[in-house]
């Protein structure tokens, strides 16, 4: 194995038994024995592509085994195997018809980062976002008992996924409805970052009840034999299970819990999992397993190794790099937080992502990582507001989709001063249309109380990131992924005029009015067509005199986003004029009624004419239809 980042091999490795299996039907005709063998060729394939094309890396080296096994005694596609946020679900793609395809990964036209439903029938359900898998099992476990259909149903999910309310609402409903299906919990003690809660905690207690893990793997030996023998002892061992614990929070939901067992023993997990086939009712089965597993540097370093870019000779640096809009929140954060003690910060789970790593080490007191707990992300900080503290929200765009209520009811029907700093809004690129943050303009700018503003560069972020912390209310900046222009910031804690726009271009005919980080592009458009330009900077309140004038003195204005154009700013331009009676030529330039492939995010952007020579494109046509 290798065993440094520069050793992940270049070329593709021999695997001669991995190459002879086409289908799960054929991987069933192994050998017990064959499977270890199998398990090491699978890593070897899953380093060196993945080194290619870069990706989720860490998670799906800890489930090589469980995947072959599971392939292996389940009768997939036929059963139903669905992956909770499926960045672990790799070695699942090539194990079913798509060693080939690995290579197309998170590439235009290639295949996705995350199981989906119309790739292959394996993908039995369509998942990015966590902590669905046991909801939608249940639901294809109901569907198969209500049909008479005699298939399995099986869930895994990761004890990070674990973490959220779904998976918990799904774990109760299950046991009250006797559902046949099998929950595979894979506990590598990670999220993203190191997973946190009383749940976590939880977890770690049963891994260290060594005396129990012992007294169970010696009698599961013996039993693992004839199944109606073990559930029987199941059942009579209870008295003493209650005295240890182990897994009683999940039987007391009505599941079956077995484990904890080591997810990289071949021969223990097929044993465990045969016998749990022939159960009926739900089952539990608690793995452990290492993420990164096999790969050392990945094992040592779970967080910088949960992704990664492909191998690529470095490319020169001039030394400069750009910070990312993250690292402007960030900075941001720090400073704000010297500067005004009522301010605390939260993420669900996304400490890195979100970049609250420096924020974290300064001011632990007041940084609260929630676990994948969008909704109660939220909440939390709703509760926080009444009591006089300053909650600030950092969540992808994505992700708040989750706490949509807890948004409204929460947090601004009581007019309650959170402040949400929306990271990924907009295309992101190879992670698809599941992370894509296309719709925060759309469903915020319909809720009373919200100030939504769209800064143009890294330095607009920065003010925009004060104002929404100083104004009374709820307050929301959406930023995209990655870098900006490169714009100077200034280190003052400096807010913006509420409701104000710039022009930052005159020009005639024309104006584009640009709410967010298309400004350059928009400016580049506008030198070719000498149009006049508006960084509108607020989608809520909009600058209407701003509007009014750019009205006035044009014969078209051109809106643009990097949201959905339905319920977009442009919406809310096109709302006024209608309202204000104005009667003038507007384009809406945006995101399509349709979700965008998984590609580079400048691709994405020009497939939908968001580049600089796709708006003067837009614009011109829809000129020349005119004249
Ligand atoms: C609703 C939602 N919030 C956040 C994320 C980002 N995310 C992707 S993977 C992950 C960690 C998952 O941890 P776990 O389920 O334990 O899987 P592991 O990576 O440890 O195998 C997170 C937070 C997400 N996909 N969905």
């Amino acid at each position: 194995m290798p065993s440094t980042f520069h050793d992940i091999p270049l070329e593709r490795p021999c695997t001669p038994l991995l190459d002879s299996l086409d289908s799960t039907a054929q991987l069933r005709e192994l050998d017990v024995a064959q499977l270890p063998e199998l398990a090491d060729e699978l890593r070897l394939f899953l380093l060196w592509s993945v080194g290619q094309t870069g990706g989720h890396f860490g998670a799906g080296l800890g489930v090589v085994e469980l995947t072959i096994a599971l392939h292996y005694i389940y009768d997939t596609p036929e059963d139903r195997l669905l992956w909770d946020v499926g960045h672990q679900a790799y070695p699942h793609k090539i194990l079913t018809g798509r060693r080939e395809q690995m290579a197309t990964l998170r590439q235009k036209d290639g295949i996705s980062a995350f199981p989906r439903r119309s790739e292959s029938p394996y993908d039995t359900f369509g998942v990015g976002h966590s902590s669905t898998s046991i909801s939608a099992g249940l639901g294809m476990a109901i569907a198969a008992q209500l049909q008479g259909l005699d298939r399995r149903t099986v869930a895994v999910i990761g004890d990070g996924a674990m973490t959220a309310g779904m998976a918990f609402e799904a774990l109760n409903h299950a046991g009250e409805v006797d559902a046949d299906m099998l929950v595979v919990l894979n506990d590598n003690d990670m999220s993203i970052s190191h997973n946190v809660g009383g749940l976590s905690n939880y977890l770690a207690k049963i891994l260290s009840s060594r005396t129990y893990a012992h007294m169970r793997e010696g009698s599961k030996k013996v039993l693992s034999k004839i199944p109606p023998a073990w559930e029987l002892a199941r059942k009579t061992e209870e008295t003493a299970k209650a005295m240890l614990a182990p897994g009683v929070l999940f039987e007391e939901l009505g599941w079956n819990y077995i484990g904890p067992i080591d997810g990289h023993d071949l021969p223990t997990l097929v044993t465990t999992l045969r016998n749990m086939r022939q159960l009926k009712g739900p089952q539990f089965l608690h793995v452990v397993t290492k993420k990164g597993k096999g790969f050392s540097p990945a094992e040592a370093d779970p967080i910088g190794y949960h992704a990664i870019t492909k191998l690529e000779p470095k490319p020169a640096s001039n030394g400069q790099s750009k910070p990312r809009y993250s690292n402007i929140f960030g900075q941001w954060l720090c400073d704000m937080a010297e500067a005004d003690a009522r301010l605390v910060g939260i993420t669900p789970a996304m400490k890195e992502g979100s970049d609250l790593i420096a924020f974290s080490e300064r001011f632990p007191q007041r940084y609260f990582d929630v676990a994948i707990a969008e909704q109660h992300a939220v909440t939390l900080a709703a509760g926080m507001a009444c009591e006089g503290a300053k909650p600030v929200v950092a969540i992808y765009s994505t992700f708040l989709q989750r706490a949509y209520d807890q948004l409204i009811h929460d947090v601004a029907v009581q007019d309650l001063d959170v402040l949400f700093a929306i990271d990924r809004a907009g295309l992101v690129g190879e992670d698809g249309p599941t992370h894509a943050g296309s719709f925060d303009i759309s469903y915020l700018r319909c809720i009373p109380n919200m100030l939504i503003m769209a800064p143009a560069d890294e330095n607009e972020t920065r003010q925009m990131l004060t104002t929404g912390f100083l104004h009374h209310g709820p307050a929301a900046v959406r930023y995209p992924r990655g870098t900006g222009p490169g714009v100077p910031v200034d280190p003052a804690l400096q807010a913006l005029p509420i409701g104000k726009g710039v022009l930052t271009r005159q020009g005639q005919r024309v104006a584009i009015l640009n709410f967010g980080t298309l400004h350059a592009n928009a400016l580049l458009a506008a030198e070719a067509l000498d149009a006049t330009v508006a960084n509108m900077r607020f989608v809520k309140p909009l600058d209407t005199e701003l509007l009014q004038q750019l009205a006035d003195g044009h014969e078209l204005l051109v809106t643009l986003e990097e949201n959905a154009i339905m319920g977009g700013a442009g919406s809310a331009v096109n709302e006024w004029l209608l309202d204000q009676g104005i009667q003038v030529q507007v384009l809406n330039l945006g995101l399509p009624d349709l979700y965008i492939e998984h590609d580079k995010p400048a691709s994405m952007l020009a497939e939908c004419g968001l580049d600089a020579s796709g708006i003067e494109r837009s614009i011109r046509d829809r000129l020349s239809a005119e004249d």
